[in-house]
């Protein structure tokens, strides 16, 4: 059985399930979760849907945003819990998931097989493309608030369709949300011109601190600045793109400073570094240009460790590069 058909055969079987995704939700997490607790509303099911970290303001006016339990444990008795873009229950960061039937959707590089059934469709621009395929599978129709959720999913993740793997598909995906519904304009309103002001004022703070060394750029924000900013963790989403979208930088890191003495990571890269992997050396995971893990502190010491590990990844596409050219120059000799 394919596993797009084994989801919905769980869905089908079921008759009450817990939806969740992964701690501090991004737009992708936020939007393919409603749209999930949607279709399964629309087959008749009871649905709650889970989150550890609540939803970030600018997706709190998406349709039934509300409806997004912020709890720290899943309680209650579901035939499935429906588990988005996780490589794991850890991901979720969500209490009382061990030994539930777990159904495993993800498009990320670092999945895991975790799930009692796991659906894994690595080239899908968003875990709401998968939603939508699986809408369209159990014959229902996407509504212009499903289509909404599907589009914000789908236009964050895809960096606003700017990231690596942004193909026709993807415009084609777009397309049909948009016949079904979803207003782009209104919707990229929302999510890139409702900036609440402490986020300005601590990517202020973060950009005078934007250091620069070859093909790598990095910036950092302390518990201070957040302070100072009255910023929320929410307010670091972004800030890490400042760095990497400079001219000739190609592997760019944002530290943020958590309580505890452990330093949150943002890694992205548009060369040929593997950021996926890099943040799963660490215990995070993501994808190949876009990625995160956690770290001990203090702040230097997780810097001078990182920055080590990027520098080194560098070098050795270098070496593959510089390989690459020499196999090509002999094949052409020889
Ligand atoms: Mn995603």
């Amino acid at each position: 059985m394919r596993s797009l058909e084994a989801v919905l055969e769980v869905v089908r079987r079921g008759r009450r399930f817990a939806v969740c995704s992964h701690a501090r939700p991004d737009g992708d997490a936020v939007g393919s979760m409603l749209a999930c607790g949607m279709l399964l509303a629309a087959l008749g099911k009871l649905v709650e849907l889970y989150s550890a970290d609540p939803v970030p303001q600018i997706y709190r006016r998406l349709p039934c945003a509300e409806t997004i339990r912020w709890a720290s444990r899943v309680e209650g008795e579901y035939d499935a819990a429906i588990l988005l873009e996780c490589d794991g229950t850890a991901r979720t960061r969500l209490e009382g998931l061990e030994g539930r039937v777990l159904v495993n959707i993800d498009h990320h590089a670092s999945w895991k097989k975790f799930g009692a059934v796991n659906w894994i469709e690595e080239d899908a621009c968003a875990v709401a493309e998968m939603v939508y395929r699986l809408t369209r599978a159990a014959g229902v129709a996407v509504t212009p608030a499903m289509a909404t959720c599907l589009y914000t999913a789908v236009l964050t993740d895809t960096g606003s369709f700017c990231y690596e793997g942004t193909d026709a598909h993807a415009f084609e995906l777009a397309r049909e949300l948009v016949q079904c519904g979803a207003n782009p304009a209104e919707i990229a309103r929302e999510v890139y011109f409702s900036n609440p002001l402490p986020k300005m004022v601590l990517l202020g703070a973060a950009l005078t601190r934007l250091r620069r060394e070859g093909r790598l750029a990095w910036l950092w924000v302390t518990d201070e600045d957040m302070m100072r900013a009255e910023a929320s963790e929410e307010d670091c989403e972004g800030i890490v793109n400042y760095a990497i979208g400079i001219a000739g930088v190609e592997a760019a890191v944002l530290l943020r400073e958590l309580r505890h003495e452990k330093i949150r990571l943002s890694l992205r890269s548009k060369g040929g570094v593997d950021v996926a992997r890099i943040a799963a050396s660490f215990g995070g995971g993501g994808h190949r240009h876009a990625g995160g893990c956690t770290l001990e502190g203090p702040l230097d010491a997780a810097m001078e460790k990182i920055l080590e590990t990027v520098r080194r990844a560098l070098e050795k596409e270098d070496t593959q590069v510089q390989a690459r050219a020499e196999s090509r120059r002999m094949n052409l000799l020889g």
